[in-house]
């Protein structure tokens, strides 16, 4: 089983995409782990974004990913990582796949809804940004012999 770090940003709590957000995922079939409704702190967001410091659109996202209240999940299953993304559509909305969040929601790359970690390392690192050991559950879920082979 594979664990990734989901973010509802500010623009999908602003718009009331909370629940459909995670209907999303919770009907695809990942198993919901951890949640918390937070206000990310700039220091928490410029270790989130540590990768993109000194490109241009980098002070943009510090403010607009710390303009708001957001949703920080884990879900878990398996290839969780690449599911998720596949889930939200690729990180420029315009170019998106309909019936993704991002292609049925958003138009643009500095409004994108969601977030999620992008390989096994950065969501080891990302969930241990908004989650100790102590918020994560495990636990087995009735259905997953009916979603797990
Ligand atoms: P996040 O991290 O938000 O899920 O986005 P991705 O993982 O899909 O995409 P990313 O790391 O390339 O970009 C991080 C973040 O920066 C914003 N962004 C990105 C932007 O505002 N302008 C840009 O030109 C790019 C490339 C959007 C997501």
């Amino acid at each position: 089983m594979e664990r990734t770090l989901i973010l509802i940003k500010p623009d999908g709590v602003q718009r009331g995409l909370i629940g459909e957000v995670i209907g999303r995922f919770e009907r695809r079939g990942l198993r919901l782990v951890g949640m918390k409704f937070m206000q990310m702190s700039r220091e928490l967001a410029m270790r989130h974004y540590a990768a993109h410091e000194g490109k241009p659109f980098f002070p943009g996202l510090i403010d607009y990913i710390t303009s708001g209240p957001i949703v920080a999940m884990v879900w878990e299953g398996k290839q969780a990582i690449a599911v998720a993304r596949k889930t939200m559509g690729i990180t420029r909305p315009a170019e998106a796949e309909p019936g993704t969040i991002r292609g049925d929601f958003a138009l643009e790359v500095g409004r994108n809804i969601v977030h999620g970690s992008d390989g096994p390392e950065s969501a080891a690192g990302e969930v241990a940004l908004y989650f100790s050991p102590e918020e994560l559950v495990d636990w087995a879920r009735e259905t997953d012999r009916w979603i797990f082979e």
